[in-house]
């Protein structure tokens, strides 16, 4: 608890550009928890290198998606926007908590069967470890919600597991954390195959709406979404790619989907795509305005970062302090 309120954090990788999946399905749900937690919300760039990054290109994307946080409607004011490479507790807790994971609950790990299955050069044992650094993230903040998409569960759970295996040996110095997942907009899938969920690192640019995509690339990307040859807007399994669009424009006009399929019926597929991409640009029109702006107000963003830096360094090291003691390292000399 921090001023009354329960602790939230999460964060984002700042690899490749962020789609509509990652808005949706994380962004778009921060923003409304900030009344109700103190939340803190991390641009975490160490995760970024276990794949290998470009720096001046890792170094650009993180302030692309610090400002973008920030463009998205998280005041980072009530809340702590920050970069994870500037907190070194998370780097020191994640070796601790390395010593309590074992290697068999890493390897069952699917985010890690399918990056190292992607990267198969490079399966370096950050990437393996990779889950105790996001254990160590949201421990760090004693934290009681997370939110997250669904592909992240699994990463909650091991967190939770740790924390809890500590916790017997050392007594209550965990909070143990709950993810959150949105309603709508969990899982947005591909708009080429609606079988795979929209990645940020899918080579087919026409899968993903990216949050950088003009209006007329987002109207083009939707008008060629791949569909079925049913040709009725309905909200079921047997049409994944219809199903799709129906998930996004829910999330984007807060109708619900029964509501949606109402709107369109007896409509062909063209009207509904075409209603789906205006849809989209008005959400993201807005957003890409204002983060034009922080890009350009280099002072302002300079000082939104040390200062959310020092109070996460706050925060992060009281936990840290309390574990390092727990496990038995020598008292620090005042
Ligand atoms: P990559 O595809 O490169 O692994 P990613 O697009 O999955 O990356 P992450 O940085 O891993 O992006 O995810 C950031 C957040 O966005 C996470 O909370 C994740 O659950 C959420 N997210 C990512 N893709 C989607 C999606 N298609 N639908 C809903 N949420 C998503
Ligand atoms: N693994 C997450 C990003 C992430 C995260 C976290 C999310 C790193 N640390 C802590 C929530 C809490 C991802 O790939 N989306």
């Amino acid at each position: 608890m921090l001023n009354g309120q329960k602790m939230l954090f999460s964060g984002m990788q700042a690899t490749g550009t962020l789609t509509l999946g990652n808005y949706l399905g994380a962004l778009k749900n921060w923003v409304t928890l900030c009344d109700e937690y103190e939340c803190f919300y991390s641009v975490v760039d160490l995760h970024s290198i276990t794949v290998r990054q470009n720096p001046a290109e890792l170094r650009k994307r993180a302030r692309n998606l610090l400002t973008l946080y920030i463009a998205a409607g998280l005041d980072p004011v009530k809340n702590c926007i920050y970069y994870q490479s500037h907190v070194s507790a998370h780097a020191e807790l994640a070796w601790i908590l390395n010593c309590f994971t074992y290697m068999g609950e890493m390897q069952r790990m699917t985010q890690f069967k399918d990056k190292a299955a992607k990267h198969a050069d490079n399966i370096n044992t950050g990437l393996f470890t990779y889950p105790v650094l996001m254990a160590a993230d949201i421990l760090l903040f004693q934290s009681d919600v997370v939110p997250v998409g669904v592909d992240q569960v699994q990463h909650l759970e091991i967190t939770r597991d740790i924390a809890e295996r500590f916790n017997n040996i050392y007594g209550d110095v965990f909070t143990i954390p709950e993810a959150y997942i949105g309603k709508v907009g969990a899982k947005i899938q591909s708009l080429q195959d609606p079988s795979k969920k929209m990645s940020k690192s899918d080579e087919n640019v026409n899968a993903s709406i990216y949050l950088t995509d003009d209006p007329d690339t987002i109207i083009r990307k939707f008008k060629r979404a791949v569909t079925d040859s049913v040709g009725c807007v309905q909200y079921t399994d047997e049409q994944p790619g219809i199903k799709n669009l129906i998930t996004i424009y829910s999330a984007c006009t807060k109708k619900t989907p029964e509501e949606v399929v109402k709107e369109f019926e007896g409509k062909g597929y063209g009207d509904f795509k075409m209603a789906v991409g205006e849809a989209v640009v008005s959400v993201l029109k807005p957003i890409q305005d204002k983060q034009a702006d922080l890009l350009k107000n280099k002072d302002y963003v300079d000082q939104i970062i040390k200062t959310n830096a020092e109070k996460a360094g706050y925060i992060a090291n009281k936990t840290l302090r309390k574990v390092q003691k727990k496990v038995g390292f020598p008292e620090r000399v005042r």
